[in-house]
């Protein structure tokens, strides 16, 4: 059936023709189509918009991007079929590798994700080939390699596991993620927390990245401003703040059902 672009939910309905799509391709792992509809229940109490909490966690979120010494995307099966071409835009305009990273891991999976990315434009995916391993986790997520995860600095993993945001911590990483959750984990142990949709922030933190390297190097932005701005970001707070637009919509005495 071919959505028509009439549909008050369209939107809504081909980002699931999309992850359906990439299930029937190998790329998307079953359990995948279910944390999506979790994501989903999120997005809803959201508005399905970029919230100024948002905003503002991924203009932290493109400052630690673009001074990070060695940045990396890591990516599974969902992000890899919602978003492939804003994550090779991004890795391009970051000069940096995307591993494919996955929690219900199997070969064949992963190459395909490779592939896919590859096919999309992604120069340099790591991830087929691991050499090393997180330490703290006893699952296929602390599979990593040297050049890309193991000695990043920053990290951007949209949906993320808990555990292993916890493991990244603690090998010294700043982990950035995307995760429509605000009560999950992941979205508590990060220290930055992108409550959005990864198919809205993506496209946001391109522009973010873009605009922050041209001030940089235009010097109307200078590195101490973009310390002093990551530095005065409090996750916890900006958390609090999520939860409280989310509540807030529908507590509201002008609610309304529009
Ligand atoms: O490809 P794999 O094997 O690595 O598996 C990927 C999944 C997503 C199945 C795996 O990482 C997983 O089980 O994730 P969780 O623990 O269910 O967490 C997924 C989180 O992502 C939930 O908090 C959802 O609310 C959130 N989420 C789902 N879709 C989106 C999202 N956040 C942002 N944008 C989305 N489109």
């Amino acid at each position: 059936m071919k959505v028509p672009e009439s549909h008050p939910r369209y939107l809504s309905l081909i980002t699931r023709d999309r992850l359906v799509d990439g299930w029937k391709k190998g790329l998307v792992a079953t359990q995948g189509l279910i944390a999506h509809g979790r994501g989903e229940a999120f997005d809803y109490l959201l508005g399905e918009t970029t919230t100024k909490e948002a905003e503002a966690a991924e203009l932290v979120a493109s400052y630690m991007l673009v001074t990070a010494k060695k940045p990396v995307i890591s990516v599974n099966g969902n992000v890899g079929a919602l978003v492939p071409d804003g994550i090779a835009a991004l890795s391009d305009l970051l000069s940096c590798p995307v591993e494919v990273n996955i929690f219900h891991r199997t070969e064949d999976r992963v190459r395909r994700l490779a592939q896919h990315l590859e096919d999309h434009g992604c120069r340099k995916v790591l991830g087929e080939h691991p050499d090393s391993r997180l330490e703290g986790l006893d699952h296929a997520r602390a599979l990593c390699t040297r050049q890309g995860i193991l000695n990043s600095d920053v990290v951007l993993v949209p949906l993320e596991d808990g555990d292993r945001c916890q493991a990244l911590r603690s090998a010294g990483k700043k982990v950035i993620t995307i995760d429509l959750n605000p009560l999950s984990r992941t979205a508590r142990t990060a220290n930055v927390t992108i409550v959005n949709n990864l198919t809205r922030s993506v496209p946001n933190l391109i522009e973010g990245c873009r605009v922050a390297m041209e001030a940089l190097s235009m010097g109307r932005l200078t590195l101490d401003d973009v310390e002093k701005e990551i530095a005065s970001f409090s996750n916890e707070v900006n958390l609090m703040r999520v939860l409280g637009a989310m509540i807030g919509r529908y507590a509201s005495e002008n609610m309304s059902f529009e």
